[in-house]
Order: structure tokens, then sequence, then C-alpha cells
């Protein structure tokens, strides 16, 4: 009886172990406030991952730059310093142009027009990727973006001298064009870089603006819809390759779950978002003529830029996209 015992005993240790040994926890950095619609997506993603696996593999998110701060994120994850994370891929352009696809102005708009243009790219980005150790899982657009100011600005040439939040090469660019003075914030520090003057406007999506309380610093926002960026949910290559096949599918899986609910999030909370704006007292207005076509101008120059950095590559994405 004694040796019976100590063989269940024993055999229920070993099962204990292998279970403790096979579970397995993925932390998530992200680089947005945890009630943002992109980090909300996020847990859903994990969730499905868990119960898809079940339990073999919790992911676990980390929102708002707690983990790695939104900039280093990519590197981390690069260098398997974290398994998985969340990254506003365009602010990675200076790395290679097919990055910043999602971010040249006036190309695709709307939501329908994102996800062709996405469609278009995905595969050349996903390559881009592998090539630095990381494998694509899934993205989600941000609403198309506009324009904050703490006073009516008409044109360009009101823009002169301000002081402009940027976070990637394409916002630092229209800035240059425009004769402002940019600086790279993250999103997690923005509303105290509005507070102290450090910057005094930005683009970005009603969401940041509503995450930002851009309200109490600024007064116009200009819906001038120059693009839709993406947060890009990616994995290390050697993390990822460990998983066993079945594990790999459910995150491909609840990679793709994520994308498609995450872009329609994003489409539904739109107009809610100006409208949030709006009811906290700022001006939310269409740009005036002269101020489009004073954009549409940068954004030319910046298309033919683009094209010219990104190559063979890049002009295949164009070409593609436009031929839908
Ligand atoms: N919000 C992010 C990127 C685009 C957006 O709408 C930000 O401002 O950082």
């Amino acid at each position: 009886m004694k040796r019976f015992s100590t063989f269940l005993a024993t055999t229920m240790m070993t099962t204990i172990a292998a279970t403790a040994a096979l579970a397995e926890k993925w932390d998530m950095p992200m680089a947005y406030p945890a009630t943002n619609f992109h980090s909300e997506n996020a847990v859903a993603f994990g969730k499905c991952v868990t119960d898809g696996t079940g339990g073999a593999l919790e992911i676990v998110s980390h929102p708002n730059g707690s983990l790695f701060a939104g900039n280093d994120i990519k590197r981390a994850v690069q260098t398997g310093q974290a398994p998985i994370g969340e990254r506003l891929i365009s602010s990675h352009a200076n790395e290679n142009p097919l990055f910043g696809v999602d971010s040249i102005p006036f190309l695709a708009t709307s939501f329908a027009d994102s996800e062709k243009l996405w469609d278009a790219a995905k595969e050349k980005l996903a390559a881009a990727l592998d090539g630095q150790n990381l494998v694509y899982i899934y993205a989600v657009p941000w609403p198309p973006q506009g324009f904050y100011f703490k006073k009516e600005v008409n044109s360009a040439a009101d823009m002169k001298g301000i002081k402009f939040r940027a976070y990637n090469t394409a916002t630092a660019r229209i800035a240059e064009l425009a004769g402002m003075a940019p600086v790279q914030i993250e999103a997690a520090e923005l509303s105290q870089a509005l507070a102290t003057g450090v910057v005094e406007s930005f683009i970005s999506s009603g969401s940041t603006g509503v995450d930002s309380k851009a309200w109490e610093s600024l007064t116009h926002f200009y819906d001038v819809q120059a693009w839709l960026p993406r947060n890009v949910v990616f994995a290390n290559k050697d993390a990822f390759t460990a998983l066993d096949e079945a594990t790999k599918k459910v995150v491909m899986d609840c990679g793709a779950e994520a994308a498609s609910t995450g872009a329609k999030k994003s489409e539904d909370l739109t107009a809610g978002y100006l409208k949030t704006l709006a009811d906290n007292g700022m001006t939310v207005s269409a740009p005036s003529d002269q101020l489009k076509s004073d954009l549409a101008g940068f954004g030319a120059v910046m298309t033919e830029e683009w094209i010219k950095a990104a190559g063979e590559d890049g002009k295949a994405i164009i070409d593609a996209y436009r031929a839908q």
C-alpha cells in the first residue's frame, strides 16, 4: 500500500511538472492606454489564444508603454526580450520605407481603401519583418488622421513656426514642408507635452485625441483624413518557431480574428471620437479649400519621395493597390 501511494504521488507530481513545463506565458508590450480599442482588442486576442490552447500558451498584454516604451517595443521583440508585442509600424519607416506604406498622405483615406492598400502590402511587409527576426501576426488601422491646433488654421501658411508632435517620418516631413518644428513624442507622453507647451499641435486620430484629452490644451480639429496608420502585432521568430504546429495555428487564427474585429471597431468608433472632441468644446470641422490644396501639394511631394525610397517593392505595392 505504501509503495502504491508513493507511486501515485510521484506520478501526480510528474504530471503537474509536465503541465507546468508545457504552459507558457508570453508578455506582450503595447504602447497605448488599456482603454484604447487596440489594447482591448489585444486582450481579446490573448484570451482567444489562451482559450484555444487550453491554457498552454497564455498571452498577457502590458499597455501604455509599461513594459517597454513604444519606441523600444519592436527591438525588444526582435532580440527576444519580449516574445510578442504591438507597435505603430510606420514609426519604423526610417529602418525600411515599406513600414511607412500606410502613412503616404491621401493615398488611402477610407477604411475600405486602407484595407486594399494593406492587402497589397502585407506580404512584402511580412517578409521585411521576417528579415528582422519577426513573425507578422495581425494589424489594425487607426481612424483617419486629422490636425489638432490651438488656433484656427486655414492654410499651410497659418502653420508656420508651430511646435508639432510627430510620430513617424511622414509626420515629421509634413511639419518640415509646412515650416513647423517637429518633436517626436510617444502618445503616452502627449498630454503632458501639450500641457507644458513642448508641442502645441499634432496629427492623429480622434481616438488618440480623446485618450490625450486634447481639449485641455487645444481648440481646433481639422478632419483632413490624411491616412490610416496601423498598429502591427508581431512575435519573435525564435519564440514562434518553437511552438508546436497546433499552437501556431491558434495564434494565427486568433490574429486573423483580431484583424477583422479590430478594423470594424476602429471604423465604428470613428464618428463617436469626433463627437467627444466637440462635446468637450473643440471646433471640429473639415479643412478649408486652401488648407486642403496645400496639404494635397505636400501629399504629392511625399508620395513621389516614398516611391523613390521604397524602390521596386514600393512601386509594386502602389501599382497593385491602384489596380484594384
Ligand atoms: N494614434 C497614434 C498613431 C496614430 C493614431 O491615431 C498616435 O498618435 O500615436
